[in-house]
């Protein structure tokens, strides 16, 4: 496995000098200043890979390997008329990026929203922040706040109630903050930020739409990309949708073991992979993360290594745990992804430390949510002595 590090560009505020003391080797980023539907030119790409790239000689050199992601345009998602030209401005991204020797290419399929969370700075019994998702609030949200058509009928008469006391009990900042979160913002997401109006009217253009319709589209899409994608040696890795499960109507697709099965079947090509997102697929208690590695270990060729810990009493509330201390077994899937190299020596697995806790000096520091230099560089350090003592104890052949 390569060690990567995500880096947002020239404004994220862990930089390339300190990414480079980290021992990462790879940077996974993006041109996030791009909207959704236009091509990455050539030009634009070399000067982000020279801002990564260009080193002085006494240094080590990173090497700008994995995107993440090219956004899919709305109007592809939603299978529109127009949509063609956003679909050849994808490829042409893509061949770009591959002129330029970048061959990893994350994306997503999530509607309207991207990854979501409640909480950016829920304290763990260590002073340090983590990000939660509390299923009540974003229940609190949808019914109270949204006030999204039929969401009443998604929830239990229990729910109903405990959303109700919930938002009552909240304060004006507090909806404010909650809002923010799920609808504005948190870093690297693909979709845009909105107000609560443009919200409600993207949430509309999916009324009705099946998971099977969404499917069709994301289908008509990858036939369309993969045959290039072979073509320029180019490995896509769709990413998860997070939480892996439907959410304020919308279908979401890429949630689960079997959902994989659907896409592989549907199309087989070489180069259509997934990112493990290790954190987001064992958000949900019925994904069995060493399983999945060992199950699509060739069609991994990016993986996001975090754990979240559930409420037992509730699900789907988690918060980000520890690198090595969550529900998830993260020896037994850093043994099954390191299995899977070995299994197939013509795919690197590019890994990288997803999310960290806010802690010490980063605390007063403005960060990205879940993108803190010293909790991530926390979480790498403790996967890379994993993966130096099963590769070490013989209990994987890598
Ligand atoms: C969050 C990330 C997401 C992810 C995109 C992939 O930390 O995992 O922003 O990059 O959903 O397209």
């Amino acid at each position: 496995m390569k060690e990567s590090w995500r880096w947002f560009g020239p404004n994220d505020p862990v930089t390339i000098s300190d990414i480079r003391q980290t021992g990462a080797t790879d940077i996974v980023s993006a041109l996030h200043h791009i909207p959704a539907g236009e091509v990455w030119l050539i030009d634009e790409i070399k000067k982000h890979q020279q801002l990564i790239e260009d080193t002085p000689s006494h240094l080590s050199k990173l090497h700008w390997s994995v995107v993440e992601s090219i956004p899919v345009h709305e109007d592809i998602k939603l299978g529109k008329s127009n949509m063609q030209p956003y679909i050849d401005a994808w490829i042409q991204s893509m061949e770009n990026l591959a002129k330029c020797g970048i061959k990893v290419i994350c994306y997503n399929f999530m509607p309207v929203i991207d990854w979501t969370r409640t909480d950016l700075n829920f304290q763990l019994p260590s002073g340090a922040y983590a990000l939660k998702f509390d299923q009540q609030k974003f229940a609190a949200f949808d019914l109270f706040i949204l006030e999204r058509e039929g969401a009443k009928a998604d929830y239990s008469e229990q729910e109903l109630q405990d959303a109700t006391r919930l938002f009552e009990s909240m304060s004006e900042q507090e909806k404010t903050d909650l809002t923010n979160n799920i609808i504005a913002g948190l870093p690297g997401r693909m979709t845009d930020a909105y107000g609560l109006d443009t919200f409600k009217t993207r949430l509309l253009e999916y009324k009705g739409m099946t998971k099977e319709t969404l499917r069709h589209n994301l289908h008509h899409f990858l036939a369309q990309v993969l045959p290039k994608a072979e073509a320029f040696g180019v490995k896509l890795a769709i990413h998860p949708d997070d939480p892996p499960r439907d959410m304020l109507g919308l279908p979401r697709i890429v949630c689960t073991a079997d959902d994989l099965n659907i896409l592989f079947d549907a199309l087989p090509s070489r180069s259509n992979g997934i990112t493990l997102c290790v954190g987001t697929y064992s958000s949900r208690p019925d994904n069995d993360l060493p399983q999945m590695a060992t199950d699509f270990g060739e069609r991994i060729h990016f993986t996001h290594l975090r754990g979240v810990s559930r409420d037992p009493n509730e699900q789907r509330t988690f918060y980000e745990d520890t690198h090595l201390g969550s529900d998830v077994d993260m020896v037994a899937v850093i043994k099954a992804l390191l299995d899977a190299e070995k299994r197939y020596p013509d795919n690197t697995i590019f890994m990288r430390p997803d999310h960290g806790h806010q802690m010490m000096d980063d605390i007063n520091k403005k960060v990205n949510p879940g993108y803190s230099g010293i909790g991530r560089l926390k979480g790498l350090a403790e996967i890379r002595g994993v993966v130096k003592a099963v590769s070490h104890s013989g209990q994987s052949n890598a």
